[in-house]
């Protein structure tokens, strides 16, 4: 064995040191320093947009071919094509567009993933949460946290059709999914149907005698109209940010921070011909465009947007709007903000 290294070269020791070390599971970390330290990250998920032109119809005929008890949700979901078949939009985080036909009902169930629903399309149709039946029509905000009981229903005669928003990839990266069935379809009405809303959605009141100690916001229905009422006023007199121009967080009336642990969530408006100025974070986002049409430029793409649309920007992506339509755009968003602002990895900077 000694003779046998002394007539090979300084590299193939090297080499044949590496292969040694192979079976107790043992690797240098001097050729993967580079790797595992790059400068500035570079996500995986590329920027993406997803037109609603084309999901619309894809979603039809999901409802024509599987049934909500088949599907337990029936859902397509927004595969970043970058991700390599992850079911995520971008990394942390995971975006799907869910139908619900008239007279159905999606069983009720459980998880540690939290959810929220951004409804699209409804004239009539429910989410109910640990027993409180929450009213879903276009542009509210229906939030599903960590764990609590939800079933969806639809008893109006049209179509409902939202966007999901969870935080499935990182609570997968954790290894912390549980998941549970109701038993039955739909749970037991033991709550004033709205009553979140009633209680904490009238801005700056909150009842006094309620302890809300959860990590999540108490109010879980943020209906639109006063949302896009809030953006429109304050769009007249201001042009807020110079990134993200008039944007509002949905917050948690109790603590004015995000509406849960993992997730935030935001309304944006964009005025004729606004153009925000270009920066990166190192949180990633989904958009859906809730009315009106712009562009997007991330990371030197052109992401076109019409509405109902959904676009993905990814970790320290540079990225600036532009409404280059005469309307004013509204864009919903959410991201994982929180997370990285609790691990103290969020970081944000101008354009380069
Ligand atoms: C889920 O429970 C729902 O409850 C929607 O509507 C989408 C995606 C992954 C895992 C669970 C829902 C989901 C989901």
């Amino acid at each position: 064995m000694a003779d046998v290294t002394r007539e090979m070269s300084s590299e193939q020791r090297l080499q044949s040191y590496y292969r040694e070390m192979l079976p107790f599971a043992l690797r240098p970390l001097w050729l993967d320093y580079k790797e595992l330290l790059p400068p500035q990250p570079k996500s995986k998920a590329i920027p993406y947009r997803w037109s609603w032109r084309d999901i619309r119809p894809q979603m039809m005929r999901a409802g024509e071919l599987v049934s909500t008890e088949e599907a337990e949700r029936r859902v397509l979901m927004l595969m970043n094509p970058g991700l390599n078949g992850l079911q995520a939009i971008t990394s942390t985080l995971y975006a799907g567009i869910q139908l619900v036909l008239p007279g159905e009902i999606a069983r009720a169930h459980r998880h540690s993933p939290a959810a929220l629903r951004f409804i699209i399309e409804a004239t009539g149709g429910y989410t109910t949460v640990d027993g409180e039946r929450i009213p879903m029509l276009p542009g509210d905000l229906v939030l599903t946290p960590n764990w609590t009981w939800h079933d969806h229903g639809n008893e109006a005669d049209t179509p409902i059709i939202w966007l999901d928003g969870l935080d499935i990839p990182l609570a997968r990266a954790l290894e912390s999914m549980f998941f549970e069935l109701f038993g039955d379809d739909a749970q037991p009405l033991t709550k004033p149907s709205d009553s979140s809303f009633f209680q904490y959605g009238a801005g700056g009141l909150r009842p006094a005698w309620q302890k809300h100690s959860a990590s999540y916001s108490p109010l879980l229905h943020y209906p639109w109209p006063q949302t896009r009422a809030t953006l429109e006023r304050l769009a007249a007199t201001t042009a807020g940010g110079p990134h993200d121009g008039v944007i509002l967080e949905y917050t948690n009336p109790v603590t004015g921070g995000p509406v849960m642990p993992t997730m935030a969530c935001f309304a944006q408006v964009l005025r004729p011909g606004q153009r925000t100025k270009a920066h990166r974070h190192t949180s990633s986002a989904a958009y859906h465009v809730v009315e009106g049409s712009g562009f997007s430029m991330v990371d030197g793409e052109r992401l076109e947007w019409d509405a109902k649309d959904v676009f993905a920007v990814p970790a320290w992506a540079v990225h600036h709007h532009e409404n280059n339509s005469s309307q004013d755009a509204y864009l919903f968003s959410f991201t994982d903000v929180p997370v990285l602002a609790a691990l103290d990895l969020l970081r944000e900077a101008p354009a380069a």
